[in-house]
């Protein structure tokens, strides 16, 4: 077991259309994540999953394996769902050796109680988003849904994608941010911790005065072509 910072990363969107963002990623796991105690990926690992028969695709594979030999090597390795790879189950878990994290937790990070969310909770003010969030997390929905055919279901993920993208260009920007009182009420409910999540590109620390108390919220990085995130030790954060 490792024993050195803990890293947080989210919203890599890896896909086969963007090879270097892969290749980034392995590299961390082959490198910097070796010494890590534990890596968080919060979300938006992949651009989109359809099911965990997508292991199999030939560009997912050494993603799979290189996660696998970083938990091997002792790392744990949590990860969170996103909006996008919502649909990553024990398959990828066991193929990983990877734990799945329910959204949101609270969590201890060198004594720090910090609170972990990909983010897309927190905006509460896009309403066609959360009538989408509504189905697509119904159990009884993913069932259905991956019964289907993989070819039908990717189809129906490239669909989905070309939409959001449309839907986006017409949302002001400030429904796709985080919501500021809803991020209060959860910091209040959750003990004000220190918060990290990602999901809206919008990488920054931010000071929310609550009740008297003043509590970070560090929001992660969207990935290019290089690896970028969190990294805490000796109680203190650094972005890489
Ligand atoms: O992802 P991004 O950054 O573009 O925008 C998100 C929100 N969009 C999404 C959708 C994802 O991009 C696509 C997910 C692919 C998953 C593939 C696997 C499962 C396939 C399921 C196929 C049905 O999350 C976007 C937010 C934005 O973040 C900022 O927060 O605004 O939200 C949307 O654009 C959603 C639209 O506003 C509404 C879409 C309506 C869809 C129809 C209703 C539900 C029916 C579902 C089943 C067909
Ligand atoms: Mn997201």
């Amino acid at each position: 077991m490792a024993s050195g910072p803990t890293l947080l990363v989210s919203d890599l969107h890896l896909s086969p259309s963007r090879p270097a963002t892969t290749a980034a990623f392995i590299g961390l796991l082959a490198g910097a994540a070796r010494d890590a105690a534990t890596l968080y990926i919060l979300g938006d690992l992949f651009d989109y999953w359809t099911g965990d028969e997508e292991i199999d695709d030939p560009a997912i594979r050494p993603v799979v394996d290189a996660l696998a030999a970083l938990s091997t090597a002792g790392t744990a390795v949590l990860f969170m769902h996103g909006n996008r790879d919502f649909l990553v189950g024990r398959r990828f878990a066991e193929a990983t050796g990877v734990t799945l994290l329910p959204d949101p937790l609270l969590v201890e990070i060198d004594g720090m109680p910090t609170l972990l969310l990909h983010g897309d909770t927190l905006c509460t003010e896009d309403a066609g988003y959360n009538r989408f969030r509504a189905t697509v997390r119904d159990p009884a929905w993913q069932q259905a849904f991956l019964a289907r055919p993989l070819a039908e279901r990717r189809a129906e993920a490239l669909r989905l994608r070309a939409l959001s993208e449309r839907e986006k260009q017409s949302k002001p920007a400030e429904i796709m941010d985080v919501t500021p009182s809803e991020v209060l009420r959860v910091l209040r409910a959750s003990g004000y911790p220190r918060m990290v999540h990602g999901h809206t590109h919008r990488p920054m620390q931010h000071l929310h005065p609550v009740d008297g108390r003043s509590c970070e919220r560090w929001v992660l990085p969207d990935w290019q072509d290089a690896a970028t995130g969190l990294a805490v030790e000796h109680r203190s954060l650094r972005r890489f």
